[in-house]
């Protein structure tokens, strides 16, 4: 509300957050109606909204470099089940936060075994050891880990860890701590050659003109280099597609030159060329 002078799309949000035109079987009427409607139908979406009380534990002393540790234990348990329960009844989920943390509770709550995406420009995992801000925000992957076996930490006495190393892939990592980065040389031993099938129309369009069928919206040049610089880098890329390449769809030679000139530089990432320059180096 009280930004909702200069920022309506802001009251918009919360309204439809809170109102009852959000819930289940009520279209309703909007009262306020200048502001932008978000219907079940506008969405295509059967919304059920519930919300979760935390409590905030007394003394909640931190165990070793994990901050509010029974807090955010007992948050997490919580949000497990509610999870949990959201998946029983066949529905997608969706939670909204807050901090990072969260994850510890909501990956427990699913069905555990999927694969998960863990986009962030934090690889957080962090363990109560390792952490230097001590912030829990920055080890709930640590948690969830077989393979790290954090354990006894005060509040999380529910926690089985549910994930292995090779469910987990991250994107955008680009602020990684020391101690995680040996964390992860560790944990994350890729032990099976990989084989990369890379279609150049993944790409933004302008990136490679000339290909059968473009789509918008694709990843940036950078974001594919870097993929493939990191699949050089496990030394287990051991054999590398590159695919859609048809410089007979260049409308100029421009648009050839650019499609040949991206593909070339992923298949040098992807056999070493490091954007840095190649130093030679243990990792
Ligand atoms: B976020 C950090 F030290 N690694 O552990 C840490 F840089 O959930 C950052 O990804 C953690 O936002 C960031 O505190 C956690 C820090
Ligand atoms: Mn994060
Ligand atoms: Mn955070
Ligand atoms: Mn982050």
């Amino acid at each position: 509300g009280i930004y909702s002078r200069q920022h309506p799309e802001v009251e918009g949000l919360l309204t439809s957050a809170t109102s009852p035109i959000f819930q289940q079987g009520n279209s309703g009427t909007d009262q306020q109606s200048h502001l932008p409607k978000v219907t079940p139908a506008a969405c295509r979406c059967d919304v059920k909204d519930r919300e979760l009380k935390f409590d905030i534990i007394p003394n909640d002393h931190p165990y070793h470099n994990a901050k509010n540790p029974r807090t955010v234990g007992r948050a997490n348990e919580k949000l497990a089940s509610a999870v949990e329960e959201v998946k029983k009844d066949g529905r997608t989920c969706l939670v909204v936060g807050g901090d990072h943390s969260l994850a510890i509770g909501s990956i427990s709550g699913h069905a555990k075994t999927e694969p998960v995406i863990w986009f962030d420009a934090h690889a957080d995992i962090n363990t109560p050891l390792t952490s230097l801000s001590g912030n829990m925000h920055g080890q709930p992957v640590a948690f969830l880990l077989k393979e790290l076996k954090v354990s006894g930490v005060p509040g999380f006495e529910w926690l089985k860890p549910c994930l292995s190393a090779e469910d987990i892939v991250y994107i955008g990592l680009r602020d990684v701590d020391d101690a995680e980065h040996s964390l992860m040389e560790d944990t994350f031993k890729a032990s099976k050659p990989i084989h990369l099938s890379f279609d150049v129309d993944g790409l933004d369009p302008p990136l490679t003109p000339a290909t059968g069928t473009p789509v918008p919206g694709g990843v940036t040049l950078r974001e594919g280099i870097y993929v493939a610089e990191q699949l050089y880098k496990t030394g287990l890329l051991s054999a590398v597609d590159t695919v859609e390449i048809n410089p007979r769809l260049g409308k100029t030679q421009e648009e050839v030159d650019s499609t040949v000139n991206t593909a070339v530089s992923i298949i040098l990432s992807g056999f070493g060329k490091a954007r840095e320059g190649s130093h030679s180096c243990s990792y």
